[in-house]
C-alpha cells in the first residue's frame, strides 16, 4: 500500500513537471516565422497576420532581385535572387509595403499586439 501511495505522489510531481513545460513551450511558440515567397513577381500569401515580435521571412524564389519595402519609410529589406531576408513585427499595426523594381508588387502585414 506505502509503496502504491508513493508511486502515486511522484506521478503527480511528473505531471506538474509537464504542465510546467507545456507552459515554456508555449511561451516561446508565441513568436513564429511567418514566411512569405516571393515567386512570379508577387508576394505569396499578399496579406498575412502577425503578432508583435513575430518575424517575417520573404523567400525569393524568382530569378531576379526584389525589395520588401514598407511605405512608410521604417524599413526596406534587400531580396537578391535566391535569397532570404526577415525583420521582425515591433509594433502592431497595419504596414503596407511593395518591391521598388516592381511597384505593382504589393503587400500588407497585420501585426496584433503580444498575447
Ligand atoms: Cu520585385
Amino acid at each position: 500500500m506505502r509503496r502504491h501511495s508513493e508511486a502515486g505522489a511522484s506521478c503527480r510531481a511528473a505531471l506538474g513537471i509537464a504542465a510546467g513545460m507545456i507552459l515554456l513551450w508555449g511561451g516561446t511558440a508565441c513568436a513564429a516565422t511567418i514566411a512569405i515567397t516571393v515567386s512570379d513577381l508577387a508576394f505569396e500569401p499578399a496579406v498575412v497576420e502577425a503578432r508583435v515580435g513575430d518575424v517575417i521571412e520573404w523567400r525569393n524564389a524568382d530569378f531576379v532581385g526584389h525589395t520588401a519595402t514598407d511605405r512608410s519609410g521604417q524599413w526596406d529589406v534587400a531580396l537578391p535572387e535566391g535569397k532570404s531576408g526577415s525583420i521582425p513585427m515591433t509594433a502592431p499595426g497595419v504596414m503596407s509595403y511593395f518591391c521598388r523594381f516592381h511597384p505593382q508588387m504589393t503587400g500588407i502585414i497585420r501585426v496584433k499586439p503580444k498575447l
